[in-house]
This record gives structure tokens, C-alpha cells and sequence, in this order.
């Protein structure tokens, strides 16, 4: 017996409950998870979100005045249309003669103007759920929390001899949300309820506790950064634009319900649950979102009435299951005090002066439930604030930006174990390459797909710009599409889903390969390079220090091409087809331009070693190979690991890192550098430089802050990487351990391969290692110089010693 399980000679163990496996050590000692505070949110930023991917609240807690400000996915302005721009084909010649026979720099970012389309269309708020308390002036013991543990956000507080509690949650399976008002005297609850919202919307109180939100989305909203006299365009009621509707029933126990004049009026009511849903006209990217508000209105009064069936303690119960099911799964605890005692926005003001390695351990979680809460299989994937928007014109629309922020977003989902929640954005990608086909035929004259840096509701595949006003660094970079196949593949690795990789990813991948191979052209020399080519957002100096944008065999643009390229041959050959495609894709990879190394000794980012004009920019697409990709490692490239290393000290010298996104890539690149120390030391920079007392990530904007999430998941992702990574074909423990963290445990972090890993460390090394197989494949695994293989069983556990020998 070994902890309780019963284990065969070599380790194995026959029936695993899986997701309990790897936590035998000790799951006691892992701290409580929660946010905590005491006084109300004041702004919408330090509100608490809770989600069920599809339907969101930010959940204020405020006495006398509650707000649950609401989302749901789908409600985004405007309906598909044509973004594609004929005209972009001729230019392409153009641009491409001035940057490789003319060395023109300059002039081709002006014809690259010509190349873009419309702006993307905007991720809209739904409105407001509001609960106005009387006599609630002298309020004490006030406590407001998220519970991560069971996705269930409270308020606690005392007015007078009473105590109130408040809870609210976003049920997945009920598809509601759910908010449970309790008092400890008897007929001790009153409230009014109302709801309102920013779109133009009818909202009204009936009888029975019922309110309604009916309204109509905008046919198009201007992003936030356009100065534009009339950013927000109704059309009338045939006009485009989505209807949707929320629905909520207030169901008092005991007291007096009424409606008048918009709200519900609770009296004297012992306890009360409040069921809310929402739904839109939104019928698929490729449909206009037609439904009839009474459809809508149908489908609302369905799942309201089916959770109204439910007691709330079922419904209640339900969820945390659900929930549960996929937070549980990963453990990890870091060493020093527990300071759950303190409230979180204090912890975090105090983590600027003393370390709080718990903390960092609670925002590892966050982001894992943030993940949980905006992104389920069938609902739209995380956008830029996961799903969580108050404002008509969000910052960049609330878009998906994938030039890294969409991909970032996802980079947890399979090391932290919620592969299902990587379903949306893997359904992005497949829709991208249905709409990006056309767009490579019509704008490039190509075959397959491609997509730029900017996706909205619609799945707009073209750059972005209204023809001329976007910088094509970033409105004219076509290599979102072979970035997100990078996704597809991963998943497939994690998982080991050979039917998911036959049916969905190879054919995509298939797609954005050729479309790969279409816009490789030949450098003159005999290599092959991509033209117009961009290191994504970067402008560099022309030999005459101009500013300048557009060049050709960007460094991203190779790296990209050249993993994409490999995982097609890779996949093709596990599936035994296409092997003349394989060879085609391999004839062309031997052709594409090296990685070069600068006269700063430093990975080059453009195909000339170009002066940066912004030295310290946030992006660091060059190192893409290093992280998220995988090609440079110090053990397969060690000159190119060295001269990455070089360019991520040069970008944080000059003061990169300055986002929160930005930030969470440095840690992972550190950790893929095996730096430790370096990647604690940007860890705790995101913490104090680029967190918001609800743990949000933040965004340098203006004199302040905007939300914007992909720090947080790429944070979570970037700590997993620091005690985990597989990307060697080897299941590699504690790369990256910082002194910071002497001791600790993890467990639940997946690895590539079918493998879940739980590890336990002490003095600054490892103790023991649990993998449970999933997939019945080989395993190896390495800690520092050591390493063992051994086969495996589906289902089969085995626990490595410190030595890595199986006990
Ligand atoms: C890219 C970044 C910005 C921001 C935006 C959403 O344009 O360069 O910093 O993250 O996306």
C-alpha cells in the first residue's frame, strides 16, 4: 500500500478515479481559495465576475445598493458581411517589389494601407441587474468574497440584530444565473429589483416577480480607439442589429411580491432566490442573427422555467458539482505564511513590500477559474476581458486580438488541465478557416486560409483598418491562422484525440498551411520568405532612421510557418495520408530562411538587423520559437536559446514588459529558459505592476488602467511552465523552480502525451513525482540530469522518487 492505494510491483495501479490521482500526497494542507473584501466594489473593476462561459455577471456586493452587471457572449453588434478587399491582390505586387527589389520600406507601409478592410464589430454589455435594500444605513461586519473552489461569490453583513447573506452564481448546467438572498429574522428581507441596460431596451415588471429586458444590438459599433463622430449605429426595426432578451423571476419565500413602475418589490420576505438568464438572435458566424425576439423571449422563459423547478439548495449543489468537477483538478501550494486572513486587496498592496508566495498561488487559481467561468464547450472562447464588459465601446472592442492575446488567453488550458474549456477557441479557428478562405482568394489570390489579428462575433478573417487608417503592423499581419493551428496540435498532443485531430485540426491545419505555402515566395537568393511581413505591432529603423513597418521574412512569420509546417508533416504521417503534401511541405521548410543572430548577439526580429524604435516594446514575437512555440531549447538550440535570452534582457532593460500580457510572456520565456529566479522575479512584477485589487489583469491606458484578461491566463500558464514542461517529447519537473518556492506541491498539471503530473518538492528539490497515464503510452521524464522512462497502461499511476525510480 502506497498512500493509501493499493499499487502493483511496478508501480501501477488498475482503477484510478483520475483526476484524484496525482493529489494523494497531501490535499489537506492546500489553502483556502478565496477573494476576499471588506467593503463593496466602487468601480466595475473591483467587482467579482462569476461566469458559466456563456452568461456573466460582475457581481458588486453593495448595500443598500447591489449591481450584477451582466454579459452574454454572443451579444456583439452588427451582422456578417463582405471585409474582403479585391483590390488588396494588385497592391501585394506592389509592396512586395518595394520591399525586396527596392529595399523600400517606407512606401510599402503606405500601400499596405490600401490592402485593409472595415473595422471589426464590438462585444456589447446586456445590462444590469440592480437590488435596492431599505434600512440598510448602519451596515457592520460587511464581507464580500469569490469562492474559487465553488464558483460562488457572497455578502455577508449585519444591520442592527439581523444578518443578511447574499450569494450569486452562474450555473452551467441550468444556464442561469442564480442569486440567493437569506436573513436570520424572521420577515426580515425587503428589496426592490429592477434591471436595466446601455443598448436601447425596454425593461419592464410583471406580476409573479417577473422582469424583462427586450432590445435590439447596434449594426455597428466603432473600436474605442477610432475618434469618429458617430460610433454607435442603430438601424430601425428591420434594420441589422441582434435582438436579445434577459429574463429574471424573483421567488420570495414567505412576505409580499409585487411589480410596479419596472421593479419587483419584495416585503417582508424570510429569504428570496432570484433566477436570471439572457439569450440573443445570434444564429452561427455565418447567419444573419435574425431569430424573433418572441423566439429569444421562448428560450429565456424555458431555462428560467426549468432552474425555477429546482429548490436553490439543488440547484445550488448542482452547480458547485459542475464546477468543481473541472477546478479541482489542480492543486498547488507554495511555501511561506497562509495569509488568507487578509483581505486580497490588502495582500496585494502588501505584496509590494513582502513576498506572499500564497498569493501568487491564489492568482494561479484565479486565472484557472477565470478560464472555467468565460470559456465551456459551445460558448464563444474569452475575448479580451473573458466575458465580463460593461462598456458600449470597450477597449479594442472586446475583441479577440490574435496577434497574442486570443492565444494567450488559451495557453493554460491544457497544462492547468481544462482541455474541455480550449473547446471555443478551437472552434474559432475551424470557423476562421471557413471565412479566411475566401479572404485568401479574394485579397491575396492564395489557397487555404488566412486570418489577420483582429476576429470579432462574425469571424472576420480580413485586416482591419478602414483602408488606410490602421498601422499595418498590426492591421495587416496575416499569421493569425498558422498561431491558432498551433492550438489545434497542442490539443492533440494533451489529449491524444486522434479523432478529433482526422476530423477538425489536420484539415485546418491542412488549410493554413496551404495558404503557407502560397505566400512563400522566393528572396531572390534562393530562400523563401514571406512579403509583406511584420513583427507584429513593432516599428523599426530604416538604415536612414526612418520609422518603418513592412518588410519581408520577419522572424515570427518563419517560426510560425516552420512549426506549422512540421505539425502538418507530423500529423499527416501519424494519419497515413498526403504524402506528396508532406513532402511538398518539407521540400519548402529546407528553403525558408534561417534564424539569424544579431550584432547584439541577440535573436533577430527582422530579416535585417534592424534597430527597434521602440527598444523596450511589449511585444517579443521573435521569440515566439522559444514560447508558446517550441523549436529553440537550450538543449536543441543552445546559440539561439542564448541569443533569445539576449533579446528578452534587451526588452526588459529598455522597459518592456509593461502590460500585464507582456509581463506573463516574459515569465514563460524565462521558464523555458530555465531561469527560475528571472521568472519568480517577473511573477512578482505582474503582481505588483499589472494586478488590480480583484486580481485582474491590467492594461496600461492613458493615465490608468483598463481590464484586459489575457494576463491573468498567461500568468497561470507561465507559473505551470515554471514546475512543468513536456515540450521535449519528455516530461520535464520543477524546470524552472525558483529559490522563492523551496518547497511545495503541485498536482493535476497535465502533460503532453496523455499525462497527468502531480509533484512534490522540499529544500529546493524534488521528493516525488506522481504520473498517472491516461493513454496507456511510453513515459519519460527528467529532473535536472537525470531521467527514466517506462511503459505505461491506461489508467496506470507511478510514483518516481527523487532519484526518478519508480517505488
Ligand atoms: C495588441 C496589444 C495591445 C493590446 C491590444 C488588445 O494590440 O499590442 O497592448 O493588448 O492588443
Amino acid at each position: 500500500m502506497k498512500n493509501g492505494l493499493r499499487l502493483n510491483r511496478r508501480g501501477f495501479l488498475k482503477t484510478l478515479p483520475a483526476a484524484a490521482a496525482t493529489q494523494i500526497a497531501s490535499a489537506a494542507r492546500f489553502p483556502d481559495l478565496k477573494l476576499w473584501y471588506r467593503e463593496p466594489a466602487r468601480l466595475w473593476t473591483d467587482a467579482l465576475p462569476i461566469g458559466n462561459g456563456r452568461l456573466g455577471a460582475m457581481v458588486f456586493g453593495g448595500v443598500p445598493k447591489e449591481r450584477l452587471q451582466l454579459n452574454e457572449d454572443t451579444l456583439w453588434s452588427g451582422a456578417p458581411r463582405d471585409w474582403n478587399n479585391p483590390e488588396a491582390k494588385a497592391h501585394l505586387q506592389e509592396v512586395r517589389r518595394l520591399v525586396l527589389q527596392e529595399e523600400n520600406y517606407v512606401e510599402a507601409d503606405k500601400v499596405c494601407r490600401k490592402m485593409q478592410g472595415p473595422y471589426n464589430e464590438s462585444y456589447m454589455p446586456l445590462g444590469d441587474l440592480f437590488l435596492e435594500f431599505p434600512n440598510a444605513e448602519r451596515v457592520e461586519n460587511y464581507r464580500r468574497e469569490l469562492d474559487l473552489a465553488s464558483g460562488v461569490a457572497s455578502v455577508y453583513y449585519r444591520v442592527g440584530g439581523c444578518e443578511y447573506s447574499r450569494e450569486a452564481l452562474a450555473s452551467a448546467p441550468d444556464q442561469v444565473i442564480a442569486i440567493r438572498l437569506t436573513s436570520t429574522q424572521n420577515a426580515g428581507l425587503s428589496f426592490e429589483a429592477w434591471m436595466e441596460s446601455p443598448l436601447r431596451a425596454l425593461t419592464e415588471a410583471t406580476e409573479g416577480g417577473r422582469l424583462r429586458l427586450t432590445g435590439k444590438a447596434p449594426a455597428h459599433v466603432d473600436p474605442n480607439y477610432l475618434k469618429s463622430e458617430n460610433p454607435i449605429i442603430y438601424e430601425d426595426a428591420e434594420g441589422r442589429g441582434m435582438r436579445f432578451a434577459a429574463l429574471a423571476v424573483v421567488l420570495a419565500e414567505g412576505g409580499k411580491v409585487s411589480a410596479e413602475g419596472g421593479r419587483v418589490r419584495v416585503q417582508e420576505a424570510n429569504a428570496a432566490t432570484i433566477l436570471v438568464t439572457a439569450a440573443t438572435g445570434y444564429r452561427g458566424f455565418d447567419h444573419l442573427p435574425d431569430t424573433p425576439l418572441a423566439a429569444i423571449v421562448q428560450r429565456c422563459e424555458a431555462s428560467l422555467q426549468a432552474a425555477a423547478r429546482k429548490p436553490y439548495s439543488k440547484l445550488r449543489a448542482d452547480h458547485v458539482i459542475d464546477h468543481a468537477k473541472l477546478f479541482g483538478r489542480v492543486k498547488l501550494r507554495l511555501p511561506g505564511p497562509d495569509k488568507s486572513s487578509i483581505p486580497t486587496g490588502e495582500r496585494l498592496r502588501a505584496f509590494e513590500k513582502e513576498p506572499d508566495e500564497q498569493l501568487i498561488a491564489l492568482y494561479f487559481q484565479f486565472g484557472r477559474y477565470l478560464l472555467i467561468a468565460s470559456s465551456r464547450p459551445g460558448t464563444q472562447p474569452a475575448n479580451l476581458q473573458g466575458i465580463w464588459n460593461e462598456s458600449m465601446r470597450p477597449p479594442w472592442s472586446s475583441n479577440w486580438t490574435a496577434n497574442i492575446n486570443v492565444q494567450m488567453n488559451y495557453w493554460l488550458a491544457e497544462v492547468c488541465n481544462l482541455s474541455e474549456c480550449h473547446e471555443p477557441l478551437l472552434q474559432l479557428t475551424a470557423d476562421l478557416s471557413r471565412t479566411g478562405r475566401e479572404t485568401a482568394r479574394v485579397n491575396y489570390g492564395a489557397r487555404g486560409w488566412v486570418s489577420h489579428h483582429n476576429v470579432d462575433l462574425w469571424r472576420q478573417s480580413a485586416p482591419v483598418g478602414n483602408f488606410g487608417l490602421g498601422s499595418p503592423t498590426w492591421a495587416n499581419w496575416p499569421m493569425s491562422g498558422p498561431w491558432l493551428c498551433q492550438h489545434l496540435w497542442e490539443h492533440f498532443l494533451f489529449t491524444g484525440d486522434r479523432q478529433f485531430l482526422t476530423q477538425t485540426a489536420y484539415p485546418v491545419m491542412r488549410g493554413a498551411a496551404e495558404f503557407c505555402l502560397d505566400w512563400l515566395i522566393d528572396d531572390g537568393h534562393g530562400r523563401l520568405t514571406t512579403c509583406p511581413s511584420f513583427s507584429t505591432e513593432n516599428t523599426f529603423l530604416t538604415p536612414d532612421q526612418r520609422p518603418a513597418q513592412t518588410s519581408h521574412g520577419c522572424t515570427m512569420d518563419i517560426a510560425l510557418i516552420r512549426e506549422l509546417f512540421a505539425h502538418c508533416i507530423e500529423a499527416a504521417r501519424l494519419l497515413g495520408i498526403d504524402a506528396e503534401f508532406r513532402a511538398t511541405l518539407a521540400k519548402a521548410r529546407e528553403r525558408i530562411l534561417p534564424y539569424q543572430v544579431g550584432a547584439r548577439g541577440q535573436l533577430q526580429e527582422w530579416v535585417k538587423d534592424f534597430a527597434e524604435r521602440e527598444p523596450g516594446h511589449r511585444h517579443m514575437s521573435h521569440l515566439y520559437p522559444v514560447y508558446p512555440g517550441a523549436e529553440i531549447t537550450p538543449r536543441s538550440h543552445p546559440k539561439l536559446a542564448q541569443a533569445a535570452r539576449k533579446s528578452l534582457e534587451l526588452r526588459l532593460q529598455a522597459g518592456g514588459a509593461y502590460t500585464g500580457w507582456s509581463r506573463a510572456w516574459a515569465i514563460g520565456l524565462w521558464a523555458r529558459l530555465g531561469d527560475g529566479d528571472q521568472a519568480h522575479e517577473s511573477l512578482t512584477m505582474l503582481l505588483k505592476k499589472s494586478t488590480g485589487p480583484n486580481l485582474f489583469d491590467t492594461h496600461p491606458a492613458g493615465k490608468g488602467w483598463i481590464f484586459q484578461i489575457d494576463g491573468n491566463f498567461g500568468g497561470t500558464a507561465a507559473i505551470a511552465e515554471m514546475l512543468l514542461q513536456s515540450h521535449e517529447g519528455v516530461i520535464r519537473l520543477l524546470p524552472a523552480l525558483p529559490s522563492a518556492w523551496p518547497e511545495g506541491e503541485v498536482a493535476g498539471l497535465r502533460a503532453r502525451g496523455g499525462f497527468e503530473v502531480g509533484i512534490t518538492w522540499a529544500n529546493g528539490r524534488l521528493v516525488q513525482a506522481r504520473i498517472l497515464s491516461r493513454n496507456g503510452g511510453p513515459c519519460k521524464v527528467s529532473y535536472r540530469d537525470r531521467s527514466a522512462s517506462f511503459p505505461t497502461r491506461r489508467g496506470s499511476l507511478h510514483i518516481l522518487n527523487a532519484q526518478l525510480n519508480l517505488s
